[in-house]
């Protein structure tokens, strides 16, 4: 089976950390990697984080969800919420990776675009992917956007889904750098923007990588133990 599915944490700008981690998986073209959202935002790199995960495209299958981050940035593109509403919400730390205290148009079209082709969810045949969380009860395509892409597992933990499959999640930081599993759930936001760690995990296989921030590989021992 040379055919993987993985997914990748909350990257929030660690630009480093993401670049080393698709080494460390040893990245194949016929890969499909889920990034689960949140490029931007918090740490300082967003920009470059864009710029890696479009050139990301040519080297696999990258299937890119949106995260609550990402959400806003296209929002302020979109021309449906205004640069002040923002730079309160964490728009100035993304700016500032383009140089620009306040110009929205020091953002290229290319990330734009990006964004705009990002998911909501993906799915499959044995496991689901969203940025945040599900209701238990829905399909995914009918659930609303404030769970998808904003509600945190502090909410309390959802049942298992009603199609059987297994959640996979970002967005709840783990802040001890280890990934949540819950079972029908599992979270990988282990919070590498704070001091923690960027994971990836093949679904198939439960094979974890973790790369600290600045990009040191964890061995075995350090992600398990
Ligand atoms: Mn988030």
């Amino acid at each position: 089976m040379n055919e993987r599915t993985i997914a990748i944490g909350d990257i929030h700008g660690c630009t480093e950390a993401l670049a080393q981690l698709v080494n460390t998986i040893e990245l194949k073209r016929n890969d499909t990697l889920i990034t689960l959202g949140d490029y931007v935002g918090k740490g300082d790199g967003s920009k470059g984080t864009l710029d890696f995960l479009i050139e990301l495209q040519a080297r696999c299958n990258l299937v890119p969800l949106l995260g609550n981050h990402d959400f806003l940035m296209r929002s302020v593109l979109r021309g449906d919420l205004s640069a002040g509403a923002w730079f309160s919400l964490g728009g100035q730390t993304v700016l500032g990776s383009y140089g620009t205290d306040s110009d929205t148009a020091a953002i290229p079209e290319s990330h734009r675009h990006f964004l705009e082709h990002c998911r909501l969810f993906f799915e499959s045949p044995t496991h689901f992917f969203v940025h945040a969380c599900y209701d238990p009860s829905l399909p995914l395509a009918e659930t609303d956007e404030r769970t998808l892409l904003w509600k945190h597992l502090a909410e309390g933990i959802p049942s298992p889904h009603w199609s059987g499959k297994t959640a996979v999640v970002g967005h709840s930081s783990q802040d001890s750098g280890k990934t949540l599993d819950a079972a029908h759930l599992i979270c990988i936001d282990t919070a590498c923007v704070t001091g923690g760690r960027l994971t990836a995990l093949d679904v198939l296989s439960a094979d974890v990588w973790q790369v600290a921030r600045d990009g040191t590989r964890l061995s075995h021992k350090d992600i398990f133990q």
